[in-house]
């Protein structure tokens, strides 16, 4: 027996316990050695019943994702066959679940006749959210012991459930309070099931799963969802598998979920999906940081300035149950934050999301102030001020003077110099950047800017808020724009400049959304505000003023104070939230074109495509090159999740690598050659993209 398994008896019952740290992925490995620990068990006389649990803090985290796209996904025993022996055992069997059961450790548990789980155990199928689906029989057991619709709605949402609600749903027979120890208690439940004699396996609770449902039950789920399902393959193929559980035998259901796995298991989304499920867990991996540092206690934070932006963040901490205070100049402006934080807590109220209590106990943890002698003891200051460095420095020459030592103080920038800004401190080892992406309460991203003297605790503690807020961190060098912003500006670059070459926003934004982008770039700056992006212009206009025409037409939208969504009027006309192609846009992309010398001409979509997301990619190359960002899966993670592209295309890096890198140099250069001076100044490829292609590498990393 390997080490993978814990294996004793006590007295009648066989205890296998899985052991693989840290989570008992279901790997070849741990697969042959519960294989070979349920042969032991079934064929020793002296065993008349098993129980199944995991060691250390999880049940099963499900089958080993690193092995998907590889022929290990499927090596004998592969997870499906090894769960329909365990199903067929002439024994009973108990699953004792304590820490988490999910996707194939979820699967494991319903493969057993009978299920126990402490009462913090979690239990959920989140295999979509990777683009799988469930493939060792969740499909087709879950539908039969919960019902179609709520096997479906855990499935698709991928949603974890609590014990208590697996206990209601039926989906486990006993709940263990916690600190029980729950191997007696499934011990003891199994010794009860061979006193009262009862069978291996029990008939299914629901032997017609879709029950009750009305016909259309399945179109119309999928009607309803058709939105944002687009373009993504898990969750059609899932629920197919779902509705094959209603219609047939459950060998026939459990053969129709292999096809459909196997599907989906080969599809370039899920390969996309799980590159984005280890990208997230690589980018905590900082260099020069390590695992076990001591962190800084953060229990109280404060937030300078009381805008959308500060608002936000204090939301974000109250929502984690950290106290927060808010700081601002001046009472009116306090009140007006405060209001509107309360605001946006009673929407959610209204939406069902809150309680009046939760909201009540949210709002006490934000105390506002007018004085910063109220912040001299809290643990961490996020300045949310105006984006200007003399601002931001005078706020940061005033925090040095008040806060204590120890303190860790932090600019909400979204593009200027970190450095400058500790450099006004007599610490500058205690400032960092913590770019918050708006509304900061909702966005996942957060982007982590570790300056030139930023220390290795300061970096290791902001971090770990970032989890405890549930924030996605990726940690940024200092360059302007940081990860996010730089990779817009050329991107954005080359969507205001197809406009004036011929193209309308809505054909560019429609290529963009066509593609999965949660929203095209020019709706995205009218959003944001046309006034926002020209002073951020305006800030370094020295930077690009060498080629200043590609941003006329936003310019001349600025001048007429076009500024947008909030003035019904930028790149589009708004009528309520109604986007609505602007004729006059047009006209003046034509007058402007005309006087800088633009032909204008019929563009394609493919162009669009190449141009708007060669230049991203590029960028982002170049990013890695400078050592800004220290992955390539640093930056998908920022394009996903402060971006709005889409998960499934894996983030801008990882789409390059599915299209060929040579494919993504070759554009840059056709493009070089084709749009004459403008093509010369701004499609250079990154010296790093050159290399990787000559050295024929199909990843994007440093070389
Ligand atoms: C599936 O089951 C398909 C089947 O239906 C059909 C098969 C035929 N595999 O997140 P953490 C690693 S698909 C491999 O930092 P936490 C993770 O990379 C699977 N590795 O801890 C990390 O490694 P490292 C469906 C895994 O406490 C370490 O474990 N299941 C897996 O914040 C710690 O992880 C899922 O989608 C895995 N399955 O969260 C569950 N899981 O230290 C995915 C974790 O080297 N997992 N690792 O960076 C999770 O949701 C979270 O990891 C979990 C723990 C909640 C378990």
């Amino acid at each position: 027996m390997t080490t993978l398994i814990d294996y004793r008896l006590d007295g009648q019952v066989a205890l296998i316990g899985l052991d693989r740290p840290p989570v008992n992925a279901l790997g070849q490995p741990l697969r042959a050695a519960l294989a070979e620990a349920f042969e032991q068990a079934i064929g020793d006389a002296q065993v008349c019943a098993l129980v199944i649990y995991g060691q250390g803090r999880a049940f099963s985290a499900g089958a080993d994702i690193s092995e998907f796209g590889s022929p290990a996904a499927f090596a004998t025993p592969d997870l499906a066959s090894l769960l329909s022996r365990l199903a067929d055992s002439p024994k009973p069997v108990v699953a004792a679940i304590a820490g988490v059961a999910l996707g194939g450790g979820l699967e494991t548990a319903l493969a057993c006749g009978y299920r126990i789980g402490t009462a913090s155990a979690t239990l959920g199928l989140p295999e979509t959210r990777i683009g799988l689906l469930p493939g060792a029989g969740g499909t087709q057991r879950l539908p039969r012991l919960i019902g179609a619709e709520a096997a479906l709605e855990m499935i698709l949402s991928g949603e974890s459930v609590s014990a208590s609600q697996a206990l209601a749903l039926g989906l486990i027979d006993r709940l263990v309070a916690d600190g029980d120890d729950v191997l007696a208690a499934a011990t003891d439940f199994a010794r009860t099931l061979l006193d009262e004699s009862a069978p291996a396996q029990r008939a299914w609770r629901y032997s017609d799963p879709a029950q009750g449902l009305p016909a259309s039950f399945f179109e119309d789920y999928a009607a309803a969802r058709s939105r944002r399902w687009k373009g993504q393959l898990a969750p059609v193929l899932a629920l197919e598998a779902v509705r094959a559980a209603c219609a047939g035998s459950l060998e026939e259901g459990l053969a129709r979920e292999q096809v459909l796995f196997k599907q989906v298991e080969s599809s370039a989304q899920s390969a996309a999906l799980r590159h984005q499920f280890f990208a997230q867990r690589e980018a905590l991996k900082i260099s020069g940081v390590s695992k076990d540092i001591a962190l800084r206690p953060v229990d109280h934070v404060a937030v300078i300035g009381a805008g959308t932006m500060g608002g936000g963040i204090a939301m974000n901490f109250a929502n984690a149950g950290i106290p927060v205070t808010l700081l601002e100049l001046k009472g009116e402006a306090l009140d007006r934050g405060l209001m509107h934080i309360r605001k946006n807590y009673e929407s959610s109220v209204k939406r069902g999301k809150l309680t009046v209590q939760q909201l009540e106990a949210r709002m006490a943890l934000i105390t506002g102030t007018l004085e910063y002698a109220d912040i001299a003891n809290v643990d961490l200051v996020i300045e949310a001020v105006f984006e200007s460095l003399a601002i931001k420095q005078s706020v940061f020459c005033t925090l040095d003077k008040v806060c204590k030592a120890g303190v860790i103080l932090a600019t909400n920038t979204s593009t200027l110099d970190v450095d400058l800004i500790a450099a006004v401190t007599r610490r500058p080892q205690d400032v960092i950047g913590l770019h918050f992406f708006s509304p900061a309460n909702i966005m996942k991203l957060l982007e982590v800017v570790r300056g030139r003297e930023t220390s290795a605790q300061v970096l290791a503690t902001t971090l770990h808020l970032a989890r405890r807020t549930d924030k996605i961190a990726v940690v940024s060098g200092v360059c302007f724009g940081f990860i996010g912003n730089r990779m817009l500006e050329p991107y954005a670059r080359e969507a205001h400049r197809l406009v004036l070459e011929g193209a309308t926003p809505a054909q560019v934004d429609g290529v963009l959304t066509e593609l999965g982008l949660a929203m095209g770039v020019l709706s995205m700056y009218d959003l944001a505000g046309i006034d926002v992006g020209y002073l951020v212009r305006e800030s370094r206009r020295e930077a690009i003023a060498h080629d200043a025409s590609y941003f006329k037409l936003a310019d001349e939208l600025y001048a007429h104070g076009h500024y947008g969504q909030k003035t019904g009027r930028g790149f589009y006309r708004y009528e309520g939230r109604e986007r609505i192609e602007d004729y006059e846009v047009v006209a003046c992309s034509e007058v402007l074109a005309n006087e800088l010398g633009i032909a204008r001409r019929v563009i394609s979509n493919d162009e669009i495509h190449d141009r708007c997301l060669f230049m991203l990619i590029n960028e982002g190359v170049q990013l890695l090159d400078e050592g800004i960002a220290e992955r390539s899966g640093d930056i998908d993670l920022v394009w996903i999740n402060g971006y709005g592209f889409p998960a499934w295309l894996g983030g801008p890096m990882h789409y390059a690598e599915q299209m060929g890198l040579s494919r993504v140099l070759a554009g840059i250069e056709h493009y070089r050659e084709q749009l004459g001076d403008y093509g010369q100044m701004w499609f250079q490829a990154a010296p790093l993209l050159q290399r990787l292609v000559a050295a024929h590498q199909t990843r994007i990393q440093r070389l």
